[in-house]
């Protein structure tokens, strides 16, 4: 749902400048150094990106999803760590808050969220428990007026710069599957609560992921998100949900970026006394990019508008991140391909998207798993 059509233009080509004349020049600087520059993230502020997703009533901008794939689409168009920076305030580190957070909790983290004062953070994934979150392991025991936290959390994003953390946690140990899970509003820090050092990743340079230890770390009762035990699992589903549209946004907004670069590349290569673009093999793969990706935006778009109008989503959201996740992993070898020998150098940007798209397919759920929400879905009878 659009809500002023005027209004949004305007911030697309705003985000749109800020992605050309900021932060692509900045792209090979930032992979090197591994490491957003401060200036840079002082402008996300300015520009509201960090709230992008949160009510006004708490400080944000209150896009609705269909404005938030819109604004992740030209997001998307450059490196995942820029993205990095502010992706967690907008979505994991900030939904479970919203939607199932108390007020007091809400009015207590959300307008901080929104400007970026304090970045959010979410950790479910334990080294034991990735596709299988409901197994997870790590414990919340109820001790006087408070719960003490045990357990590791792994991979889990912006750790290294969280202040809050929407912590998942086995409150009842006699319910070993998803019943027993309780979600946590951990800030950072907390004693008890130390980091492990920075993971070093395939690609992705730049954003930052460590393992978040809890030794015997306490916080008081009202730490529990929405005060209930025993919802945090239904919690994550949720978040993941929303999630899963904006990163399939995100995927296909970064291969419109590759298709760009390729076909720039393709026009201006010379081979054979011509542009390579002028070869039909070379063209095929030109345009088996451009309607994969074309297909992907249609879905993400038309996905985003049913959550506007409050439809569930969850089938239709895994069947998003499924393709755009996948469809990326082939436009980047595609494009790789075009810039033949140049596209296995890390002079080419090509060469550094090639590695950073291969997480998508990963985080926020495998491709199986959403196959899997996917195929269930449908044989309950809750898909068509
Ligand atoms: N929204 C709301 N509730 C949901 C839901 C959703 N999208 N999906 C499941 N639930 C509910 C179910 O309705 C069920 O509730 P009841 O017990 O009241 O019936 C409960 O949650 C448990 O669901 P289910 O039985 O399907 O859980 P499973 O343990 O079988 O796990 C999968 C389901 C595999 C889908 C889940 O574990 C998953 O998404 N795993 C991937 C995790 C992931 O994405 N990790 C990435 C790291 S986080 S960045």
């Amino acid at each position: 749902m659009i809500r002023d059509q005027k209004a949004l233009d305007q911030l697309l080509d705003t985000l749109a400048r800020f992605v050309g004349e900021r932060l692509i020049p900045l792209e090979a600087q930032v992979a090197h150094d591994e490491a957003v520059p401060d200036a840079i993230v002082d402008e996300m502020r300015g520009l509201g990106l960090f709230g992008l997703s949160i009510p006004e009533a708490y400080g944000g901008l209150e896009l609705t999803m269909e404005e938030e794939c819109l604004a992740v689409l030209v997001l998307g168009r450059t490196s995942a760590a820029f993205r990095g920076v502010f992706g967690t305030n907008v979505g994991i580190g900030s939904q479970g808050l919203l939607v199932d957070g108390t007020e007091e909790q809400k009015r207590r983290y959300l307008p901080k969220l929104a400007t970026g004062e304090i970045i959010g953070s979410f950790a479910l994934t334990e080294p034991d428990a990735g596709s299988d979150a409901g197994s997870l392991k790590t414990t919340a025991k109820r001790d006087g007026n408070g719960y003490v936290i045990n357990g590791t959390k792994r991979f889990i994003t912006n750790a290294p710069r969280a202040d809050l953390f929407t912590l998942f946690a086995r409150t009842n140990p006699c319910e070993p599957g998803a019943k027993g899970v309780s979600a946590f509003l951990v800030a950072a820090p907390t004693p008890g609560l130390r980091l492990g050092p920075i993971d070093r990743k395939m690609g992705q340079a730049g954003t930052v992921t460590s393992d978040v230890i809890l030794e015997d770390c306490r916080v008081p009762a009202d730490a529990l998100l929405g005060g209930k035990e025993g919802l945090g699992f239904k919690t994550a589903m949720k978040v993941l949900d929303r999630g899963r549209l904006h990163i399939a946004a995100a995927c296909t907004g970064t291969a419109e970026r590759l298709i760009a670069d390729a076909l720039s590349y393709a026009t201006t290569r010379q081979q054979f006394g011509k542009p390579i673009a002028e070869h039909q093999l070379v063209q095929a793969m030109l345009a088996d990019c451009r309607t994969e990706a074309f297909a992907a935006r249609c879905m993400v778009l038309e996905t985003a508008r049913a959550k506007d109008e409050g439809k569930d989503v969850a089938t239709d959201a895994s069947c998003c991140k499924y393709f755009a996740s996948e469809m990326v992993g082939r436009v980047a070898d595609r494009a790789l391909q075009i810039h033949g020998g140049n596209g296995y150098m890390a002079a080419y940007a090509v060469e550094r998207f090639y590695r950073d798209v291969r997480l998508y397919r990963i985080y926020e759920g495998t491709s199986q798993i959403q196959q899997l929400v996917i195929a269930r879905n449908m044989i309950r009878g809750i898909a068509p």
